[in-house]
């Protein structure tokens, strides 16, 4: 296991800061996510930043020291450096210096099972270090298999530079072509007018607990941070007999690098798809605001920043004060308070879901022939029906049906809406 020596940093003229002591807390969890062992978490915070170093030069000083007393393998900062910044940090340090985004991607492509995953991980990381191929000295043996080594010469680095934009390009098509896979299967549901709910929400939240407690899934869960790269769809049924397709998706985190939200676009395209969203919240953690606005300016960034959201308020179990639960039902609202762990309350989402859903239904009286029978089984997956009577003259159906649905039957003369 990799030693590591934590550097979180607040610089004052930053545009969004978190608490200090949140930044630590956070990175500590990605650190321990990523496999590292922390022996020490250095506190720094500037007015400002400095071109060569990030923070102040007696800080650097006083980390040298640490990183050797403690004979460290990496030094991690919470805040993303420049090339010239790591170089300059690397040097005078004397040990592997890593910023929050190249921590991030490494956590990334540890986790990724699916080709689809390896790609879009691999395109975040050359898209992270094409820039940063400037002069000499720069680290890349943390990023990819293989790509560069320490200090290669100028001209080394201009073929890798080709070789690099050359393997963007090739990574680029071939996500295109997982994405109009992808693009397939959404029409197909769109085609079965199949509603679609996506899980979203801060990495940990309990998003994979809870598909899986809903759909009997078996994706994998754990406290470390981006435990699911994959975007994992199934079908539920809700108990008027309707069918939607419910998605665990990628987790989000505060200022998440843009290439990662560029490279895992297709993945995220579940989100832009879904109907509605739940998104997932942890109530037991103290950050749960900012991991709400994290959550809202992903979203945001995906063009989803108007879908309609249930809040699932999740980990109640962990949290003992009943009155500020319901003052954050309240708060999130529409919001219900779950527990995916002992299956607590999903009673309550669920019918939130389909209250949702419902809500948005138009209620009809048809009439159908006998010879399309098959309408009634269609009926009773696709819609709610209510009432049903097996006339001589043909089939009453009461239903409370979709407004997707219902456009998409318009063109079926045998179905007669009577009311
Ligand atoms: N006590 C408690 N723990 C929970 C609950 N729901 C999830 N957890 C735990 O929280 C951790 C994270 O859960 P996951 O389901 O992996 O979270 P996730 O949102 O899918 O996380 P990422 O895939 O990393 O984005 C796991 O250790 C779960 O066991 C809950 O209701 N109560
Ligand atoms: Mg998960």
């Amino acid at each position: 296991m990799e030693k590591a020596l934590l550097v979180s940093v607040q610089i004052k003229t930053d545009k969004h800061h978190w608490r200090i002591e949140d930044i630590s807390s956070e990175l500590e969890e990605l650190a321990f996510s990523a496999g590292a062992r922390v022996v020490e978490n250095v506190i720094s915070i500037c007015q400002k930043p400095t071109a060569n170093y990030l923070i102040g030069k007696g800080k650097v000083e006083e980390i040298s020291l640490i990183a050797c007393d403690e004979d460290v393998d990496a030094v991690i900062f919470s805040h993303d450096l420049s090339g010239t910044q790591q170089r300059n940090l690397e040097d005078a340090i004397g040990k592997k210096t890593l910023d929050r985004t190249q921590l991030i991607l490494d956590i990334f492509s540890r986790r990724a099972r699916s080709p689809e995953g390896k790609m879009q991980v691999e395109l975040a990381q050359l898209q992270y270090l094409l820039p940063r191929l400037t002069g000499k000295g720069i680290i890349l043996s943390r990023l990819g298999g293989g790509i560069g080594t320490r200090g290669p010469g100028e001209q080394k680095l201009e073929v890798d530079r080709r070789r690099i934009r050359k393997r963007i390009d090739k990574l680029k098509d071939d996500l295109r072509a997982f994405r109009s896979h992808r693009l397939v299967t959404h029409k197909r549901r769109k085609e079965n007018n199949l509603l679609s709910v996506a899980l979203v929400g801060y990495t940990s939240a309990g998003k994979s607990t809870l598909l899986n407690l809903l759909s009997g899934a078996s994706q994998p869960t754990s406290e470390k941070l981006f435990t699911t790269l994959d975007p994992l769809s199934k079908s539920l049924q809700l108990p008027g007999g309707q069918n939607i397709i419910l998605s665990d998706t990628v987790g989000f985190l505060h200022e998440l690098p843009h290439h990662l939200i560029e490279a895992f676009k297709a993945t995220l395209e579940e989100v832009r798809e879904a109907d509605l969203l739940v998104h997932v919240l942890d109530v037991d953690d103290h950050r749960l605001y900012q991991h709400n606005q994290a959550v809202q300016s992903v979203l945001e960034e995906l063009g989803c920043g108007d879908k309609p959201v249930i809040a699932a308020l999740n980990k109640i179990d962990l949290v003992e004060d009943r009155s500020w639960l319901e003052l954050l039902k309240k708060e999130f609202a529409p919001g219900v308070l779950i527990s995916a762990k002992n299956g607590e309350n999903l009673d309550a989402l669920i019918s939130g879901i389909e209250g949702h859903f419902l809500g948005s239904m138009l209620n009809l009286k048809i009439f159908i022939p006998h010879t399309r029978m098959e309408l009634v089984d269609f009926f009773y997956r696709q819609a709610k029906v209510n009432k049903i009577d097996y006339l001589q003259e043909g089939i009453r159906i009461d239903l409370g049906i979709s407004r997707q649905l219902y456009s998409s039957l318009g063109s079926d003369k045998d179905i007669k809406v009577i009311g």
